[in-house]
């Protein structure tokens, strides 16, 4: 067996020329290829790779953290959980990911779809972009991929040995319970945050015990609450957009837990875009129009993740749980319907808190995006993440107060106008 070996622009053509897939997508003749590394996430080597018949994406896990160093060692098994998460992800939801033509776990090389002229949905909003279908794909993607994935549609023995598959998953998802759970909430070794005028904020915010409980209470979810197959890191990041098209890419986070932290985790990160928006603006107000649309998209999310996953209830309810020999072969529909509505609220209560301590590690921790991250005046990224910040304490203590995403949309434009 080869041992393992970083691919690099030189060496990639020569590696992988041979490969019959990778000719038919790319071209026969590897001396001809064109190879550019594009990676610019924490982790992995991503490379562009085209020649006469067409083009491919080639990424390889390296074994360790790349925006870390070496000295964060991080095993490459993640390349074959992410493999294995496309594939569920691509029969319960065809066409929200890219098509995968080839995976190799030794190399932990995965080469799947290019796709062109598709940006990173993180980097439009950025650029104030409305996409006006993301709304309602990327409800359709979570209510599909989290409730059939979930025992509310698996068998058990299904369930269960893909529970186990996933598992093994365990360094991304220790990297996420310090990351996200804990380390913002202390003066964690890796935690920065860039705007020193946050400092007396911080401090509030980790003197906050009720926070601190909420954000223990959500990790405790985490761990424990194995209730469906996560991407585990769906931010704006993960998700690549045109006018017409939405692919979700990237679950190497991937993990059996709560069906709300998807949900809560990208609601968080449209929320984020929405207060860094006037560090980007040309004027005061001129990106009004890009703020209104966030708040749409987010409540859009919401409310098509809702609607398909009632549908999934009354039409792909054959799991393990709720079974309608209980309820609708008894004639009793009503009984259904009542345990789907208290399903659907424990996973708003719960997306709420998500979403709150996911914006706040993106600008406490280690890990930070660039919507706050490329406002270059200082003064101007503080008081942008500062509104963040009270959002994120609001959703994580008070979620289980909060009645709908409409009170949130009048709290985000009350702390907008500060
Ligand atoms: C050390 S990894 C830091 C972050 O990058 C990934 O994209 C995940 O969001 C993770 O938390
Ligand atoms: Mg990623």
């Amino acid at each position: 067996k080869q041992s393992f070996e970083a691919l690099s622009a030189g060496t990639l053509p020569h590696r992988l020329g041979s490969n019959a897939v990778l000719k038919e997508k790319i071209g026969d003749d590897f001396t001809r290829w064109s190879v550019r590394e594009v990676g610019d996430g924490n982790l992995n080597l991503v490379f562009i790779v085209t020649g006469a018949k067409g083009a491919a994406i080639v990424k390889q896990a390296l074994p360790y953290v790349r925006l870390v160093g070496e000295s964060w060692p991080l095993p490459l098994k993640r390349s074959f959980f992410e493999y294995h998460a496309l594939v569920r992800q691509g029969a319960r939801d065809p066409g929200m990911v890219p098509e995968i033509f080839f995976f190799d776990a030794g190399q932990a090389i995965i080469v799947m779809e290019y796709l062109t002229p598709h940006v990173i949905l993180r980097r439009a909003l950025i650029d104030g972009r409305q996409l006006p279908k993301i709304g309602r794909d990327l409800g359709l993607f979570v209510a599909r991929t989290l409730f059939r994935g979930s025992d509310l549609c698996m068998v058990t023995r299904d369930k269960k040995t893909d529970m186990a598959l996933f598992a093994d998953n365990i360094e991304l998802c220790d990297i996420t319970e310090n990351l996200v759970f804990s380390d913002p909430y202390f003066e964690a070794e890796m935690n920065r945050h860039t705007s020193p005028q946050l400092d007396p904020l911080v401090a509030e915010l980790r003197a906050d015990r009720d926070l601190k409980v909420e954000a223990q209470r959500l990790k405790h979810l985490f761990s424990a609450k194995a209730e469906t197959l996560c991407h585990g890191d769906l931010h704006t990041g993960s998700i690549m957009v045109t006018d017409d098209e939405t692919r979700v890419i990237d679950p190497e986070f991937a993990f059996y837990g709560p069906i709300s932290f998807d949900i809560g985790m990208l609601l968080a990160n449209f929320w984020m875009s929405y207060f860094s928006q006037t560090g980007h603006e040309s004027a005061p107000g001129a990106r009004d129009a890009m703020r209104t649309y966030l708040l749409d998209t987010i409540e859009t999310i919401w409310e098509t993740f809702r609607v398909e996953f009632a549908n999934l209830w009354r039409s792909e309810r054959e799991g393990i749980l709720y079974q309608a020999s209980l309820f609708e072969n008894r004639g009793d529909p009503l009984g259904a319907e009542q345990a789907l509505n208290i399903v659907l609220n424990e996973i708003y209560h719960e997306m709420l808190g998500f979403a709150g301590i996911e914006i706040h590690r993106r600008i406490l921790g280690l890990a930070h995006n660039a919507d706050f991250e490329s406002i270059t005046d200082p003064g101007r990224r503080a008081t942008c993440e500062s509104k963040a910040l009270k959002l994120g304490r609001h959703l994580a203590v008070n979620r289980h107060r909060i009645p709908s995403l409409k009170d949130i949309r009048a709290t985000a434009e009350r702390l907008q106008k500060e």
